[in-house]
């Protein structure tokens, strides 16, 4: 237990080494969320995976920054001597925005563990030193600079290719990457761009092979998703729809994915990331890491999240150099085994680097007691 004694916030923006485009838009800089909560014993770092528009979610960074500043950040300076374990109850009178308590709750735990001196992934109960990674490719310009993106990857390690599909931007383009590559393990993701009409596309990726197909439908529609799981041979993964372990166990019951995607900035944080972790293991399901384009703060946070044991599919854990020029932290490196080392150092195990947090910093403030 421990007071927090203040709550820095920072919007921090850094370009990315190319535009990530989705079947929702297009980002050719990441701009993001960071706080530093700062306790009696220690200082700790969470990075808020909302982006500039309400687009993957219903949280952007302007909301989640108020929502920190007028609700999250005065409920816990005036919670006395707190844990992150107790965060769900300080925040409870604050529905939704996940994202923006993630931020929060990754922060104090990670303070809390530094001052245990224990890393992040020994506290979630981490099996593996290092993890096996994918990588997500946004949808191209045109089939001839997707295969040049696959094949770059590859020779880099990775050991899943991801593909942003959409309307019209689907079957033929993975048709041409599976004929290239025959054996490699290939997924795709529609960032929810389809309706229950669009059988007849996933029935015709049947033919192919892939590992999964990812949020093919809208985010609420959980019982559509498992009226197409039954028409089509490809498991469904969910991400957009699991905000929650409730929601993961949901999905799963009713049939509407038999793979989930974990993001633990889109559940709330690490404490239900574990849980929704959990949830899914009692019913046999492998989970795996998602990722938000993070910079080092968030994909130290993943990491230590993808080595429990039901993450048992390589993730969206990426090396640093896969997006941006120069991360905020060292950078994360992809080993030609296409696996990375899980940060082992107390907490997260990483921290910005001064100089380069000052230069990405668009704003500022700090949030005390008065
Ligand atoms: O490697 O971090 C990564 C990107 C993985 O494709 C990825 N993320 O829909 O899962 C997604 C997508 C995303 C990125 C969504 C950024 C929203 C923002």
């Amino acid at each position: 237990m421990t007071r927090v004694r203040a709550v820095e916030l920072r919007l921090v923006r850094l370009p990315l080494v190319r535009p990530f485009r989705t079947s929702f838009g297009e980002m050719a800089e990441k701009e993001c969320v960071l706080a530093r909560v700062e306790t009696e014993d220690a200082a700790g770092w969470g990075e808020c995976v909302a982006g500039v528009e309400p687009d993957f979610s219903a949280e952007w960074n302007e909301g989640a920054w108020l929502v920190i500043r007028d609700f999250l950040a005065p409920a816990l300076l005036d919670a006395g001597e707190v844990r992150a374990e107790d965060l769900e109850a300080v925040f409870a009178s604050v529905r939704g925005h996940p994202m923006a308590k993630a931020t929060i709750v990754n922060a104090l735990l990670d303070a809390e563990l530094r001052a245990e001196g224990r890393s992040l992934a020994s506290y979630l109960g981490a099996e593996r030193d290092r993890v096996e990674c994918g990588v997500s490719i946004g949808i191209a310009s045109s089939p001839e600079t997707l295969l040049e993106q696959v094949d770059g990857y590859l020779a880099e390690g990775y050991r899943r290719i991801k593909l942003k599909i959409e309307p019209g931007t689907d079957v033929e383009r993975v048709r041409a990457v599976r004929e290239a590559h025959p054996d490699i393990l290939l997924s795709v993701d529609a960032n929810a761009a389809y309706t229950p009409e669009d059988v007849a596309v996933f029935r015709a990726l049947d033919a192919f092979g892939l590992l999964m197909v990812e949020q093919p439908l809208h985010h609420e529609d959980v019982v559509q998703h498992a009226v197409l799981q039954s028409q089509i041979v490809t498991d469904i993964c969910l991400d957009e729809s699991i905000r929650s372990a409730a929601d993961a166990a949901a999905a799963i019951d009713l049939g509407a994915c038999r793979i989930v995607n974990v993001k633990q900035g889109r559940v709330g944080g690490v404490l239900e990331a574990r849980r929704v972790h959990d949830v899914a293991a009692e019913r046999g399901v492998p989970v795996w890491c998602g990722g938000m384009l993070e910079t080092g703060v968030g994909r130290a946070t993943n990491l230590a999240l993808a080595a429990m044991p039901n993450f048992r599919l390589p993730g969206d854990t990426s090396a640093s150099r896969r997006y941006f020029p120069d991360d905020l932290t060292e950078p994360f490196e992809l080993a030609p085994d296409g696996t990375m080392a899980v940060p082992s150092g107390p907490g997260i195990g990483v921290e910005p680097r001064a100089d380069r947090l000052e230069a990405c910093t668009l704003r500022r403030e700090l949030l005390q007691k008065e």
